[in-house]
């Protein structure tokens, strides 16, 4: 089986667990998360792969989410005290390695901290956490500042990313994961050398 038959097989798993607009917004961050990999040095098809299957838990029941995560020894304690939307990430790993069999522990991190992000990121996690702000069917404020600051280069995209996220979270007064902070912490030391 080839690279393009290994994921077609995959979207079809992909399809079964969400809607058509989810499916939409997954086929899109597939897309500009191969493409951002040929610019950045990062195995596409990889970066492929893990985007095909990074919301794969993302309309899931709550409480199956929850169940994995109770169920995981490697997902952050602290995890379920923070907003369910940050649950998919790290539930949604441990579900593709249990269900499809996913063993590739580069693939697993990328779809892992792609809400999150998390302190020293690979590049393979940093493209499909891009791939995924700013894949062509986003549309929210601030979008093409993130996609312009992506020529300039990945971690300026990614401060701009993660800027919006906390400026969204904390105008809204809900709370911020610490991870969070600490990825955009980290990410602006780098641009500051
Ligand atoms: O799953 P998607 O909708 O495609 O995107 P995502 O996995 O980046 O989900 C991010 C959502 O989670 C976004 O609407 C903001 C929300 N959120 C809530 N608390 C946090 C958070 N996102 C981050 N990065 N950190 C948080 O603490
Ligand atoms: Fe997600
Ligand atoms: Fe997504």
């Amino acid at each position: 089986m080839n690279h393009e038959q290994y994921c077609e097989g995959l979207i079809e798993s992909v399809k079964r667990q969400m809607n058509e607009r989810r499916l939409h917004h997954t086929l899109g961050v597939a897309r500009t998360a191969k493409e951002l990999a040929r610019r950045f040095g990062v195995d596409p098809e990889k970066a492929e792969i893990a985007a095909i299957l990074h919301d794969y838990c993302k309309q899931w029941p709550e409480e199956k989410i929850r169940k994995v995560i109770e169920t995981t020894t490697d997902v952050p304690e602290d995890l379920l005290l923070y907003s369910k939307e940050i649950w998919h990430a790290h539930a949604g790993a441990e579900i593709v390695r249990r269900e499809l069999e996913i063993e590739d522990e580069e693939i697993l991190n990328a779809i892992r901290y792609h809400t999150t992000g998390r302190i020293e990121m690979s590049l393979l996690e940093k493209v499909v956490c891009l791939a995924d702000y700013i894949e062509p069917g986003r549309k929210y404020p601030g979008v093409n500042e993130i996609r312009r600051q992506a020529v300039s280069g990945i971690d300026q995209a990614l401060v701009e990313a993660f800027a919006n996220t906390i400026s969204f979270l904390v105008q809204r007064k809900s709370k911020v994961y610490p991870v969070t902070f600490l990825t955009y912490n980290n990410l602006v030391g780098k641009l500051e050398g």
